[in-house]
């Protein structure tokens, strides 16, 4: 099932002025990414020679999900690049949720309070929940373009969780309530560059790919897993900003829809739509990572850990 834009921004009010334009959206979120602009601009107009734009944007992008593993089924994620440059439809046999973050462009601070923020671009519901045992693990894979996620972007990996109430096919992606279950930020001073080794790191040396555990004991029913990445390499374009500045720390958010089994009684509570999580310039996203390699201080952004995780 499908929201337009329209259905789902009502429930918001508008956009921020200039930040989601169609295309002029992505290429300001571009400017926030630590590419050199020399290569870059080199390899906008020989693509545009080439009239290959699309593969331009993959190449120069950063990540989402390749593939999700639930209960020892392994499932294709949904590709946006492959949907943008190759017409491939959005499948029904995936629990991977429909996205049009085309080369896996991040959000930033200016769009935590969209629709976007909930499950990345123009998100709606995967047509699939894939069984799965409460306790146990979903594994999901991060690959784009040769690479899990780029190296430059070091930050959290945090997982939430929301009932759907429902089949979560028909689920309203704003009316999700998400408690978070798990999170992860800077884990020691040894790390591949001058910021030391974050959660983001960890994940890249895992070759993407990222385990969450479903909370043991959950009731019986359909739930939408949301794992996201937080790179923090411009997060210190946000210090002294107010909240959702148009610059900062950069969100890849991705669902996954599941559903579980079984005899459990634990229901989640006291979630939080997912446009209240971040303003963006809280000293956990508006920080010079670069500063040191030692954040031993760090405290991951967000809600408390849920204590059902
Ligand atoms: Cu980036």
């Amino acid at each position: 099932m499908r929201f337009s834009q329209d259905e789902a921004d009502s429930k918001l009010g508008p956009e921020p002025t200039g930040r989601y334009n169609g295309n002029s959206w992505y290429n300001q979120k571009q400017e926030t990414c630590k590419y050199k602009s020399s290569l870059k601009m080199a390899f906008k107009t020989l693509t545009s020679l080439l009239l290959l734009p699309a593969l331009a944007q993959q190449a120069l992008g950063h990540s989402f999900l390749e593939k999700i593993w639930a209960n020892s089924v392994e499932y294709k994620a949904w590709s946006p690049n492959d949907w943008q440059s190759l017409g491939i439809k959005y499948p029904s046999n995936t629990p991977s949720w429909y996205t049009e973050n085309v080369a896996g462009y991040p959000l930033v601070p200016a769009n935590l309070t969209t629709r976007h923020i909930t499950c990345a671009k123009n998100n709606s519901p995967a047509n699939l929940s894939a069984p799965i045992t409460a306790g146990s693990s979903l594994t999901v894979k991060w690959y784009m373009a040769g690479q899990p996620f780029p190296r430059s972007h070091h930050g959290p990996v945090i997982d939430y969780i929301a009932a759907c109430n429902g089949p979560c096919s028909k689920v309203n992606p704003l009316d999700l309530k998400f408690v978070k279950i798990a999170q992860l930020g800077w884990l020691s001073t040894d790390g591949p560059e001058s910021a030391g080794y974050w959660a983001t790191d960890k994940l890249i040396d895992a070759n993407g790919t990222w385990a969450i555990k479903v909370p043991a004991g959950l009731k019986a029913g359909e739930y939408v897993v949301r794992n996201e990445l937080i790179a923090l390499h411009n997060a210190a374009t946000a210090i002294g900003q107010g909240p959702y500045y148009e610059y900062g720390a950069e969100f890849y958010p991705q669902c996954v829809s599941i559903k579980v089994g079984g005899a459990g009684t634990k229901t989640i509570s006291g979630g939080v739509a997912a446009t209240s999580f971040y303003k963006g310039n809280e000293s956990s996203l508006a920080i010079n990572i670069w500063a040191s390699a030692n954040h031993a201080d760090y405290i991951v952004p967000g809600p408390a850990v849920w204590s059902g995780a």
